[in-house]
């Protein structure tokens, strides 16, 4: 079977590649596991809208009936927002998943893999994995930082939240050749709050600086992704402190409660939403949204390089 079979492009995809019109790819563990029904679904669509109203078109990424799926139908959609059975999916994961024909939503890692696979360079979420805390002790360490390291998608996210160790997450991306651009920023943003407290390599003022960027990377052949961090909008950001105190509540029931491996992120996520009444997934769905824009404007620049 040539790698063809497994790849299924949606029409619009295909249209925009045939055309040369940029993409954007999005992730579905976000849908899938990251958020609550029905503002999952919600909040996918209007993901989608945001990139197609500047111009660009938007491929959310999936595993169904044995294929990759690059752009979804709006049953599509819907489907991995409210089945209950739908697996996550990391770069592990993904031989299982296509073999067995189940329905799987990728993460970072497992989105950027098939976003190369369909020659597709910008993606777009809410925040990536990253070196958890005590991982010293766990060696919990996100499957997305090895793929920054190989893989040549560059992700727009709100940075890396602090339930993971931000420091030694920006350490590892460090060690493995990663490029940390902070989008009108200095400070790499901790997804909730506009700032961690630990600085990015490259601050850029513009989508076109990040393209240049992204493009001279690739001329060099210099494998590998890069993280380019947009922190959430001012008007969204939460209480530095307000936010401390939940993630510590958080991370401590996941270490009361046992959690380990792929369950820890999605828990601690849902963790935080109840422990916070609603607060943080607001902040989470303007903070994507925010990242849309930026991410389209980063693939319209890039487009306009390579033409
Ligand atoms: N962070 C979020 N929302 C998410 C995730 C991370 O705010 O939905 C998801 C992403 O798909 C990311 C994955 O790639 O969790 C990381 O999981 P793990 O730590 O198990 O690698
Ligand atoms: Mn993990």
């Amino acid at each position: 079977m040539s790698l063809s079979y497994y790849i299924q492009l949606s029409e619009e995809v295909a249209e925009a590649k045939r055309t040369n019109k940029p993409v954007v790819a999005l992730e579905s563990t976000i849908i899938s596991h990251g958020m609550p029904y029905p503002q999952n679904i919600e909040t996918a669509r209007n993901v989608e809208k945001i990139i197609r109203d500047k111009g660009a078109v938007p491929a959310t990424i999936a595993i169904m009936d044995g294929k990759i799926k690059i752009g979804l139908s709006d049953s599509e959609l819907v489907q991995l927002g409210k089945e209950k059975d739908v697996e996550k999916v990391s770069r592990r994961d993904l031989p299982a998943v296509l073999a067995s024909k189940k329905t799987g939503a990728t993460t970072v890692a497992a989105t950027m893999i098939c976003a190369d696979l369909a020659g597709i360079r910008v993606f777009v979420t809410g925040g990536i994995g990253g070196v958890h805390r005590g991982a010293q002790e766990t060696m919990d360490i996100s499957a997305d930082l090895q793929e920054l390291a190989k893989t040549n998608v560059a992700v727009v996210c709100a940075g890396a939240k602090s339930i993971l160790d931000i420091g030694l997450t920006l350490e590892y991306l460090e060690t493995q050749g990663v490029p940390v651009i902070g989008y009108q920023t200095s400070d790499f943003p901790a997804f909730y709050t506009r700032q961690s407290g630990y600085g990015v390599d490259v601050h850029a003022q513009s989508a076109e600086e990040i393209a240049h960027m992204l493009h001279v990377k690739w001329e060099l052949n210099l494998e590998g992704g890069a993280v380019i961090g947009n922190p959430v909008p001012r008007e969204h950001e939460m209480d530095p402190n307000e936010v401390d105190n939940i993630i510590h509540d958080a991370v401590k029931a996941a270490n009361d409660g046992g959690i380990t491996g792929k369950e820890t992120t999605p828990f601690l996520l849902n963790r935080l939403k109840e422990i916070s009444q609603g607060a943080t997934l607001t902040t989470n769905i303007a903070l994507v949204e925010n990242n849309a824009v930026t991410g389209a404007d980063i693939a319209l620049a890039l487009n306009a390089l390579k033409t």
